[in-house]
């Protein structure tokens, strides 16, 4: 099942929710910051032991405080105009964190909109790759439940006209 949401991805009850995070792992601003705030400073030390993450690959944590059980943590691509392969490596994002979380037997997953924040990635681009990763993932894992949370009404708009657009032929 695929469902978009808006709201604080802090709050989500879920068995994982992915973090936007930078290659460094050691926390950030956006939904990296909340996220830490959130989980508390067990996160950070857990994260320290990792030693960082490459732009498209992901990462798995504990929850802590958070109501989530796990935490998986993906750099998305710094948008560069186009020309650093930012498509290519964000959709390696969702596509890395999907995987992770079936290896861990999650049932239900949370992803923000990456790269779309601080990372300047365009939305309308971001959230067209996101729902068609997410949906081609979804043909081949039925029973998870994957959540877009979306932290503002406009962010929130893309994600529903992308997945307008790719269920209409459906
Ligand atoms: N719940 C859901 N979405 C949120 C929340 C929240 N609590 N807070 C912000 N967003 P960004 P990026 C949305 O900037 O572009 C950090 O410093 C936000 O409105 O958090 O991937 C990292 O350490 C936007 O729609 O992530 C990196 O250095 C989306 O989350 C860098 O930012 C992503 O915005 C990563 O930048």
């Amino acid at each position: 099942m695929f469902r978009i949401v808006l709201g604080d991805i802090t709050k989500e009850t879920v068995d994982a929710i992915v973090n936007a995070a930078n290659t460094s792992l050691l926390g950030g601003g956006g939904v990296d910051g909340a996220i830490h705030r959130a989980a508390g400073p067990e996160l950070l030390a857990e994260c320290r032991t990792i030693h960082g993450c490459k732009t498209g690959q992901a990462k798995i944590t504990k929850g802590y405080r958070l109501p989530a059980k796990y935490v998986i943590h993906t750099p998305g691509p710094i948008w560069n105009g186009g020309t650093r392969d930012e498509e290519r490596l964000l959709r390696n994002c969702y596509e890395n964190c999907l995987r992770l979380a079936a290896e861990n037997d999650c049932q239900s997953v949370a992803f923000p909109s990456i790269s779309t924040g601080i990372y300047r990635f365009p939305l309308e681009k971001a959230s067209r790759i996101a729902v068609r990763t997410i949906l081609e993932f979804l043909e081949a894992h039925p029973d998870i439940e994957v959540r877009m949370v979306c932290f503002d009404r406009e962010t929130l708009g893309y994600y529903g006209t992308a997945l307008k657009e790719q269920t209409e032929f459906l």
